[in-house]
């Protein structure tokens, strides 16, 4: 009897340090895009086509820039951006909002596929010509047309690289493949809103629709999302280890999600607006493939590693990050708390990826 009662004690115990998890049978996959077939890869890029014809839940008279519902996810991104990026909310944040893009695109648009990942390892050498940029017919499309004023902004100078990363091979607007019609709405942003620690810019919502820009730096890639920075946040011994190397907490440097939003460019390295690329859900499964493999390889462990605090740059008066801190997400979900966020496979999600 008393065996029995110590079992059932560390059975309690051990549902309080980790939640229960849903079956492996009914867990989803993510896979690289290269891993989707042709018709898988059409049945994505018609889902986002299909985002861009449903209507925006935001009221248009406040938000007269915000046409559609991939611009509620743009709005909501904006809106959050100061408190989401380079601290201690970059990982759950952006899980959640990359889940809940997942979930609209099923519930709203029919898809029946998983979100898709770019794992940045297998597109050293060959960015333009790869499956994911090679503006087929079953890419995301691939570089903006090369446009020499715009190709060397912003100037890329991290501290922790070796002098500046050349410049971009691109610059203007993408016109050939699957998005070479994609509008976008809102700003562009400038990095200088970020330093301010200020409100956003005056009128952020104002209607500003333009082609969607490109500016390709495989240099980028190359120097920040290589094979050995991804093994060196797999075997990160703490979350302080494998945050330093995939966004640091500070305004001098830059990491691996940096790295993939310099490496695409132009729209997508707006800090506030990025998510109107359409590579920034497959960027953004990459960087939450990497939290999870980290994770799952000692569960008990890390299933609740976290750190930093709640304000971009981790300002010494900021808020530090727990369970309990509640994230915002706009008109897309109702305010949720880190805790709910961290486990892939228990309460909303139950989600993996090869
Ligand atoms: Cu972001």
């Amino acid at each position: 009897m008393r065996l029995f009662h110590t079992l059932l004690l560390a059975a309690a115990v051990a549902l309080a340090a980790s939640p229960p998890r849903c079956h492996p049978n009914a867990t989803q996959v993510r896979r690289e895009w290269q891993e989707l077939s042709p018709s898988e890869r059409t049945d994505y890029i018609d889902a986002l086509w299909c985002m861009r014809s449903r209507p925006s839940r935001l009221p248009n008279h406040q938000f007269p820039g915000v046409r559609d519902r991939l611009d509620d996810f743009v709005t909501t991104h904006i809106n959050n951006t100061l408190r989401i990026h380079n601290n201690g909310l970059l990982l759950p944040w952006h899980r959640h909002f990359t889940w809940l893009w997942e979930q609209a695109l099923r519930q709203e648009c029919g898809y029946t596929g998983v979100q898709p990942y770019w794992n940045w390892a297998l597109y050293m050498d060959d960015l333009w010509t790869s499956p994911l940029f090679d503006n087929s017919a079953t890419s995301l499309s691939g570089n903006g047309v090369s446009n020499a004023s715009t190709a060397e902004h912003p100037p890329l100078c991290p501290a922790n690289l070796d002098g500046c990363l050349p410049p971009g091979h691109g610059g203007g607007c993408v016109t050939a493949g699957p998005f070479a019609n994609w509008t976008i709405h809102l700003g562009p942003f400038t990095r200088d809103w970020v330093k301010s620690y200020g409100p956003l810019p005056p009128d952020p919502w104002h209607y500003n629709p333009r082609c969607l820009n490109r500016n390709f730096r495989p240099e980028a890639l190359q120097t920040l999302n290589n094979q050995q920075r991804i093994d060196r946040m797999l075997h990160a011994p703490d979350m302080d280890a494998f945050l330093s190397v995939m966004d640091p907490g500070d305004a001098t440097r830059i990491g691996s999600h940096g790295g993939g939003h310099a490496t695409v460019g132009g729209a997508m390295l707006d800090v506030f607006a990025s998510p109107h690329d359409p590579t920034f859900f497959l960027h953004h499964g990459m960087v939450d493939r990497v939290w999870t493999l980290w994770q799952e390889a000692d569960f008990p462990q890390r299933w609740d590693a976290l750190n930093g605090t709640a304000v971009i740059y981790n300002p010494p008066d900021a808020p530090w990050v727990t369970l309990h801190t509640v994230m915002d997400f706009g008109v897309l979900d109702s305010p949720r708390r880190v805790g709910e966020v961290m486990d892939t496979r228990s309460g909303r999600y139950c989600y993996a990826y090869t």
